[in-house]
């Protein structure tokens, strides 16, 4: 704790960490579930997607124009991966990425995969924490990605989760990568297998995600988009 925290005074964190609607934004999920379960002191910056100043807001603060990112001193980090990626950096000891190097390059490669691919069901099966859509979703497509990820959730868990619910065991970024999945196979209520069952509710029952799925509930934003 600080002098300015043990006087009761708000510091300033040194990072910022700017992000879209928590109901819809997957992207910024990933990144800010790495920050949080490092133990980072980040404020947050949330700008309403999908409005007519969107683009504008987001160019204040990442000229790419897309969210989540991340702003540390004159620093700024964009693109989730690369935000978890600088997070691991920043606090080695966090366990961020597994420590065996085999599991660190599965890890990897499951967080990449999910970061380029997935098309289909990131198209048709848009984020949305809140609401529930157990009809929606089944276009072409679809299922191939549904069965890919719980392929590979069934593959991480027998070969490197024996220490714990997650997909490396402990939290990873490979976790924060595939939480957002997680909420989507509840909104459309894809059935899951024993093994992936367990590992879902093992994410939807972490205290930092159901903090964000509670901001997440209370925001008035609609994008109609991501509404069926
Ligand atoms: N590959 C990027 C994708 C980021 C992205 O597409 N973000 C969306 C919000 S979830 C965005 O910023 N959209 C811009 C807009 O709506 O104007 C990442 O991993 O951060």
């Amino acid at each position: 704790m600080t002098s300015n925290e043990s006087k009761g005074e708000r510091t300033v964190a040194e990072l910022t960490l700017v992000i879209g609607n928590k109901n819809y934004s997957s992207w910024s999920l990933r990144p800010w579930l790495a920050l949080r379960h490092a133990g980072f002191d980040f404020d947050e910056i949330l700008i309403a997607l999908s409005t007519n100043g969107t683009k504008a807001e987001i160019l204040k603060h990442s000229a790419s124009g897309r969210l989540p990112a991340l702003r540390h001193g004159e620093l700024t980090v964009w693109d989730s991966l690369a935000i978890c990626e600088y997070a691991a950096e920043l606090k080695p000891d966090a366990g961020l990425w597994p420590q065996d190097q085999a599991a660190r390059a599965l890890a990897r490669s499951v967080s990449a995969e999910m970061h380029t691919g997935f098309t289909a069901l990131r198209q048709h099966m848009p984020m949305n924490i809140r609401s529930s859509f157990p009809d929606e979703g089944r276009k072409p497509g679809v299922k191939e990605d549904i069965d890919r990820i719980t392929s590979l959730w069934r593959q991480c868990r027998s070969r490197h989760g024996a220490d714990g619910p997650f997909l490396f065991g402990s939290f990873t970024i490979a976790d924060a990568m595939y939480a957002p999945v997680v909420t989507r196979f509840r909104t459309y209520g894809v059935a899951l297998g024993e093994v992936e069952q367990a590992y879902a509710d093992a994410i939807w029952n972490l205290p930092m995600m159901k903090e964000w799925a509670k901001s997440a509930s209370d925001e008035p934003m609609i994008i109609d988009s991501a509404e069926f």
